[in-house]
């Protein structure tokens, strides 16, 4: 039967204010009358209600007006006559019958939008109890109106039917075994396309017989391999998939959609549940060795650290899918630490459209992060990675979310959980929409991720696959979820396997036959016991041995960073010019102009010139930069201003883009307010583009432990567990300035104590120049190492914390800084890092103190021993030697190089700073005050009469360390 069309419709572009406002095209006194009244308008009216209903404000006035009278008809008059409601015979309703068609409008509404409470999601659930806001007397029918017929709206191609018909359209659409959640979508366009996509197919999958086959014969090959390795590999974690084999069915779905998608490489990041059925069955890394990694001889052959457990490697492959394309995918490494990897597969998908040249569109690289239903409600960085999704520096045009809701956490329920219904309520608040399916029918769970991946491809936005399952067995193999939930574990050991329900299904209809099945299972059989008797072999071959700790001595290795000065004077005048028409603020100007005059070398550079031209060499010489961070664009404490704006427009230059015509690109970017998702994103992203010099900054250096598992997980250890090497640079501002016990410290002790094997490189320079050269240090040289960087507060406006311009232009960046002013014959050296050295500079200067010599170390990981012992080897050989830090005696460099420094230079060396203390520093300026100048002038004095002036509570420390007693030599 044809139906009508309504005119939106037939013209997606008509004006949306046309549609919303039929006053602007029609003279009509009761404009409502007059629209409703044409056959053709009746979705239109629909729509119209369905948007008021989500949104009054977003319709006109007069219909606003009309829509609140109509509700209130349906709620006051009793129900019209049953089969009055519409016209027969297919015409469309009067609008003398408007009342019960608008209850059928808002029935649509109300199953579009609560038609998942009574979906059947639940594989071990029963028949979803009755939702009263669905009932049919809610909306003021009774079973006599069910021959009645209605229009039904957009339902489907719109058009008359009976009240049965659109119920059983409805309840198929929206409550068999998808449930949806998308009318909390406030854009219009979305909710539609959504909408006209599933109703068209009522949400039903129809996959031709041979597509069937092969999600049978994933399901089964996901079955055989978790079978398998249960009987071979008895009470060994792999963290099995059993329950939630649709997994395997749905990546491959998505995989054979990607091609014609324009998709070329998906970037996978999941948890420990299924991973090593992922890794074979979706990635295609062998049998072989994953059966390898389960010997207990075994031992990473390709990584030269310490390894890691065979349910967090990472793996890459090409696939080709069934039409003879390849798919990139990856499945990132991953930590324990459930949702870490979220941040950093974005990371990791955003520099790969970038390799991709797939910056605008970002349609060819496609993120797909896997959650647990526990962890994708309970982790916090979860929230924080949506929030990333449509932000201009961390977009990566929408990421798929597939969760294996096994509907428990180890041992813990929902009740226990979460205060949402779902798990996946947080998409809501980002307006995503969330498809809720049934685990036991993998090919409804593989129709919507078709849906998925179109959507995600036309809007550029995330969605979310909820695949509600069950957990066969226990949280792992060694344990006994009899113990907490007997009764849950009877039903599913009662409960029939997917592959069987799919397999009768398939066989129901014809598209398989039994022989079929029987001779995929035992060609996996087959497979399996090939690959396990390969792995055996490949097993003996293996000698495990100890291996020696990393050691990366080219670290130590000067690198040449100088930079011309006429260069450094032309990269001034570009940083510092603005285009003409641009009106900037009078002090940005000033900024500009002494910016230019420091590069000429006219007056010392300051901090933020010389980070500058720092960038700016870098960017001339090829070198891509993205700094990230909060409010980094200015910088937190206004230093920085790498944006400019117009005063009129705000429109924003920035100079560093604008440098000269084949520059290499710098992005500069304020993050939202988060530390672990933005770090981990910015540390994903230093992964795949290791030309790039890539900076994350924290507000202030604190706050960087809210992104610690970043550095505990990945950051500090990436590279011995997964061979994965990072140049991401952490600029952590740090100093103690009397500000209180926040903001103070960066908490440098956390980053050292994570220092071993040449990790990474922790600096705390003291002069702009050095910190030009660290910079362009760690963005030149070969070797890929994290940068950590305690950066500077109030010295950054301190005169004495300048450079002069001639300091760019020769040299590098000095591990150990000498004394400027006493170079030798000292009989005391003060080794210190960072700010302090210039409170102890100005007492050495005040005093007139010529007989202690202040040497700072820069970099204090790697330690350059050679030089410091070099350069202390100038000064007297019984002199003695002084810590001084303003860090409490806990925190700082200290307890680090406490345990080196005795050793390295053969004696004693005294500490001089704050006692240990539980926070880090004092709430009072005066009392920071008398504690900075008790502990300067401490550092000068001999130790034998230490100062009891103010014991105030950080009693300065002074102690010595031991010389170290030598070691035993092994025999
Ligand atoms: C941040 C973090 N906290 C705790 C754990 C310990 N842990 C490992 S798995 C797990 C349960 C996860 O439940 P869910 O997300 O539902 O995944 P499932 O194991 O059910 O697939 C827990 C608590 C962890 N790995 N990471
Ligand atoms: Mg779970």
């Amino acid at each position: 039967m044809a139906r009508s069309v309504p005119d939106s419709a037939q013209d997606p572009a008509l004006d949306v204010l046309d549609r919303l406002n039929p006053n602007r095209t029609s003279s009509s006194p009761s404009p409502a009358l007059g629209r409703i009244g044409h056959p053709g308008n009746s979705a239109f009216l629909e729509e119209l209600h369905e948007a008021w209903k989500t949104d009054p404000a977003s319709v006109d006035p007069t219909w606003r007006a009309f829509f609140e009278g109509f509700e209130l008809g349906c709620q006051l008059r009793p129900p019209a006559r049953s089969g009055t409601a519409a016209a027969t015979n297919g015409s469309t309703p009067e609008f003398g019958n408007v009342l019960p068609q608008a209850r059928i409008y808002n029935l649509l509404f109300a199953y579009r939008a609560l038609g998942h409470t009574l979906a059947h999601l639940d594989p071990l659930g029963l028949t979803p109890e009755e939702n009263t806001d669905l009932a049919l007397s809610t909306f003021r029918f009774t079973d006599s109106d069910l021959d009645s017929v209605f229009d039904s709206g957009t339902l489907g191609g719109g058009g008359p039917r009976t009240l049965r018909e659109i119920l059983s359209y409805l309840k198929q659409t929206y409550c068999d075994h998808i449930g949806v959640e998308f009318m909390h979508i406030m854009n219009f366009a979305i909710r539609r396309w959504l909408r006209d996509r599933m109703e068209r197919s009522r949400n039903q999958p129809s996959f031709s017989p041979g597509q069937q086959r092969r999600i049978l014969e994933k399901i089964i090959a996901a079955e055989s391999l978790e079978r398998f390795l249960h009987t071979r590999y008895v009470g060994q974690k792999r963290f099995s998939l059993e329950g939630g084999e649709t997994l395997i069915a749905v990546l491959d779905t998505l995989l054979e959609a990607c091609p014609a998608a324009g998709v070329e490489e998906v970037a996978i990041g999941m948890a420990h549940r299924g991973r090593l059925n992922v890794l074979v069955n979706t990635l295609g890394k062998s049998r072989r060795k994953l059966f390898t990694e389960f010997h207990e001889n075994y031992v990473p052959e390709t990584v030269l650290g310490d390894g890691d457990v065979k349910y967090h490697l990472g793996y890459e492959n090409d696939i080709t899918t069934s039409t003879g394309k390849k798919i990139r995918v990856s499945l990132a490494p991953n930590p324990s630490h459930l949702e870490a990897v979220n941040p950093v597969v974005e990371g990791r998908a955003r520099a790969r459209q970038r390799l991709r040249d797939d910056t605008v569109k970002r349609e060819k690289v496609v993120p797909v992060l896997i959650h647990g239903d526990g962890a994708f409600i309970g982790q916090g960085v979860v929230a924080e990675t949506l929030n990333l999704s449509r932000l201009e520096g961390y977009r990566t045009g929408g990421t798929i979310h597939i969760v294996v809701n096994n509907q428990i956490a180890f041992t813990t329920l929902a009740p226990d959980s979460r205060s949402t219904r779902y798990c996946t309520a947080l998409g809501k608040s980002l307006g995503l929409p969330i498809f809720h399916v049934n685990g036991d029918d993998p090919l409804a769970a593989a129709y919507v991720i078709q849906i998925a991946l179109e959507f995600r491809q036309k809007f550029h936005e995330d969605i979310i696959l909820d695949i509600v399952c069950y957990r066969r067995h226990g949280h792992n193999e060694g344990d006994e979820p009899n113990f907490t939930q007997p009764t849950l574990y009877s039903e599913i050991d009662a409960h029939p396997p997917i592959s069987r329900l799919l397999a009768r299904q398939l066989l129901d209809a014809g598209a398989i036959t039994e022989e079929e099945i029987q001779k995929i299972r035992s060609k996996l059989d087959v497979v399996s016991e090939e690959a396990l008797k390969e792995s055996r072999e490949a097993v003996a071959k293996l000698h495990p041995s100890i291996h020696p700790p990393l050691r990366c001595p080219d670290l130590l290795r000067d690198v040449p960073t100088a930079v011309p000065a006429k260069k450094i004077a032309e990269l001034g005048a570009a940083i510092s010019t603005i285009p003409g028409d641009f009106q900037i603020n009078t002090k940005i100007r000033k900024m500009l102009d002494s910016r230019k005059a420091m590069a000429a070398g006219q007056t010392p550079l300051d901090w933020a010139c010389a980070e500058h031209l720092a960038f700016a060499s870098l960017l001339i010489e090829k070198v891509p930069i993205r700094l990230s961070g909060q409010d980094s664009r200015r910088g937190t404490f206004s230093q920085r201003h790498a944006a400019i704006y117009d005063l009129r427009t705000r429109a924003r230059y920035i100079p560093l883009k604008n440098l000269s015509q084949n520059q290499a690109s710098f992005c500069v970017y304020n993050s939202p307010l988060s530390e672990a998702a933005v770090l981990g994103f910015d540390y994903g992203y230093s992964l795949d583009c290791p030309e790039m010099l890539v900076l994350w900054e924290a507000q202030f250096g604190d706050f960087a432990n809210g992104a610690q598992i970043q550095i505990d997980q990945y950051i500090s250890s990436s590279e011995s567990k997964w061979g994965t090497t990072s140049r991401l640079t952490l600029l952590l501002p740090h100093g103690y300035h009397g500000q209180g016990p926040e903001h103070s410290s960066a908490r440098l002790e956390r980053f050292l104590q994570l220092c071993a094997e040449d990790n990474m490189v922790v600096a705390y320079p003291t002069t702009p120049a050095n910190y030009f050269h660290l910079l362009r240090r760690q963005a030149l040289r070969k070797i890929i190492k994290p940068l950590i960087v305690m950066t500077p507060k109030g010295l950054l406006r301190d005169a004495r914390a300048t450079s002069p311009v001639a300091d760019l232009t020769r040299g590098g960046f000095q591990e150990i800084l000498p004394d400027p002013n006493i170079p030798r014959a000292a009989r005391r050296v003060i080794l210190c890092s960072g700010k302090v050295f210039y409170d102890l500079q100005d007492y050495q200067k005040k005093n007139q103190i010529t007989d202690t010599a202040i040497l700072r170390v820069e970099q204090i990981y790697p330690l350059h021993a050679k030089k410091l012992t070099q350069i202390l080897s100038l000064h007297s050989p019984d002199a003695e030697i002084v810590w001084c830090q303003e860090e409490s005696e806990n925190m700082g460099a200290w307890s680090h190089l406490a345990l080196r420094l005795p050793a390295l230079l053969q004696k004693q060396v005294r500490y001089v700073g704050r006692d240990a203390s539980s926070s880090p520093a004092t709430g009072s300026l005066i009392i920071h005050t008398l504690e900075q100048n008790q502990l300067v002038q401490e550092a000068f004095t001999p130790a034998a009469t230490p100062l009891q002036s103010g014991k105030t509570r950080a009693a300065l420390s002074t102690k010595k360390a031991k010389s170290p007693t030598p070691r035993k030599k092994k025999k």
